[in-house]
């Protein structure tokens, strides 16, 4: 990194936090981060039939899903053939939709088989709370590593702040000695009532580009 820019670090990382407000509603607990849509295997959006190739690539080829839950159409609790079967059989037979979650985002129903969702697909829809993507700038010890994204969230629920969704760290390599990164960026989902409570504990935010790009 050149000095100029080494110069510019601490004024990027006491930077206001950026927040990018989406159109959809935030779920009310931890779990509601893993909404999905039953039978979006490939995660677009849409289920057609794409989602069917996907699962039975995830079948026969090992490829991964990012929600095993979505390919799970019939919730047995696992993906089988049946699964890719019962969604083609919906799309071009007229046979009975992809269970609950579908056909918009929510939750695993409560008392049915889940296979868990590592990546969560949309948001449910919970009137009255606006989830917010917030970009906040937080600094690393000079030649020890950043905290994980993992920790970073902890942190923020230890103080009661919940956290939808989390998936960005943009990092600056400063230290010239061990080329360690001392300042770093990262992305949670919060819903905006929370992002008032960081703000309330002396950490600033405003609308605008992402910092980092990307
Ligand atoms: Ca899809
Ligand atoms: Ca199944």
């Amino acid at each position: 990194m050149k000095r100029s820019e080494r110069s510019l670090l601490p004024a990027l990382l006491s930077a206001a936090i950026v927040i990018l407000a989406f159109g959809f509603s935030a779920p009310a607990s931890a779990q509601t981060a893993a909404g999905f849509l039953r039978g979006d295997s490939n995660a677009d959006g849409d289920v057609d039939i794409a989602d069917a190739v996907k699962t039975l690539m995830y079948l026969f080829s090992g490829e991964g899903i990012p929600c095993l839950d979505a390919a799970d159409v019939d919730v047995n609790g696992s993906i089988e053939l049946t699964d890719p079967i019962a969604l083609l059989g919906y799309i071009f037979l007229g046979s009975p939709p992809p269970d609950s979650p579908f056909p918009a985002c929510g939750l695993a129903p409560e008392g049915k088989p889940s296979l868990g969702c590592e990546t969560p697909q949309c948001l449910p829809q919970l009137p009255g709370v606006e989830p917010l993507w917030v970009w906040m700038p937080d600094n690393c010890r000079q030649c020890e590593p950043c905290p994980t994204i993992a920790e970073i969230v902890a942190d923020l629920e230890s103080m009661g702040i919940q956290v939808f969704d989390s998936k960005y760290i943009s990092r600056w390599n400063v230290c010239l000695a061990c080329g360690c990164p001392t300042g770093m960026f990262y992305c949670v989902l919060v819903s905006e009532e929370d992002a008032e409570s960081l703000a309330a504990m002396g950490v600033g935010w405003s609308s605008g580009p992402m910092p980092g790009g990307r």
